[in-house]
């Protein structure tokens, strides 16, 4: 690993870092779009088309995860944001919420939020952890077949782009973790980083769709190589002091 002390560093986080919390990936054995396909609940026409299944998909997931937790690596990206003097910025496409409850806090969730439900008719952004359904009324305008998921199916644009946009070209290491590189927006994202200089390290499973753009590799469950990267990075840091 290039040995400096980053200034400014951006981490992509993909499915992989929540596999061993028990939250089944998108694209590996046993995934989501083995049991579900992506055309039927992740796209506003499947919403308009039935409303009441991809609800359902989603309720199923926000009922699971209220049954896992946090895992090493999780902790680990916390403990990274709390001891690392430079910035560090977590952008996700995940929509569960096992980053903040290991304590990260500057997180932007690009694909949106699971336990966040939005009304198409008025606009409001609310929590919950219940079920969802169109003849569920909105809490602000009490209007009923208006709420959806608050998430960012295929088709729509993802969220805070332009915050992250700006913080690829500016940070000097990028990470990404347990992400198979094949959505856009984000399966972009290491090229930007590349372009603005920043090293680039890919901490996954195995070799993502991007693997050839990244200057360095650790391959391994995600509990195992991101708590080792991260100690590496603050380790090099207590080495620049002495
Ligand atoms: C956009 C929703 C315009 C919430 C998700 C044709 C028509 C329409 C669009 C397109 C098109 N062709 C391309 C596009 C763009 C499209 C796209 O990329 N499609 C793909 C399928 C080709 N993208 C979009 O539509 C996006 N919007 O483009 O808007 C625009 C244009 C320009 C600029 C800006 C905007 C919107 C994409 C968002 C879709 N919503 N989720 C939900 O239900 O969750 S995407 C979904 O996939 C999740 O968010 C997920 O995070 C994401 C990526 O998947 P991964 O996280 O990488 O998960 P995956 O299972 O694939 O991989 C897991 C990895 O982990 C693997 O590598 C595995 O090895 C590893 N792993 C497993 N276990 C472990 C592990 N690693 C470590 N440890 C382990 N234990």
């Amino acid at each position: 690993m290039m040995r400096r002390k980053f200034k400014h560093i951006v981490i992509l986080t993909g499915a992989g870092i929540s596999a061993e919390s028990g939250i089944p990936t998108f694209r590996d054995k046993g995934g989501l779009w083995e049991k579900f396909r992506l055309e039927e609940v992740a796209t506003p026409e499947a919403f308009q088309k039935n409303p009441d299944f991809v609800n359902e998909f989603y309720n199923l997931r926000r009922k699971e995860l209220l049954k896992v937790r946090p895992n090493a690596a999780h902790y680990a990206l916390a403990k990274l944001e709390r001891e690392y003097p430079g910035k560090v910025l977590l952008v996700t496409q995940n929509v569960d919420d096992l980053h903040e409850r290991a304590g990260s806090r500057k997180i932007i969730h690009m694909h949106g939020e699971l336990l966040k439900v939005r009304c198409e008719k008025c606009g409001y952004v609310f929590k919950t952890h219940e079920e969802i359904f169109t003849t569920t009324p909105c809490p602000a305008c009490r209007q009923k077949g208006g709420l959806r998921p608050h998430v960012v199916w295929f088709g729509e644009m993802p969220f805070q782009l332009e915050e992250i946009w700006e913080n690829l070209q500016k940070c000097d290491l990028f990470l990404a973790i347990g992400t198979s590189g094949t959505v856009y927006p984000a399966a972009g994202f290491v090229e930007i980083s590349r372009q603005a200089g920043a090293w680039c390290v890919e901490l996954n499973l195995k070799p993502s769709a991007m693997a050839d753009l990244f200057h360095e590799h650790h391959y391994g469950p995600a509990t195992q190589v991101v708590p080792a990267f991260v100690e590496v990075l603050l380790e090099s840091l207590v080495k620049d002091k002495n």
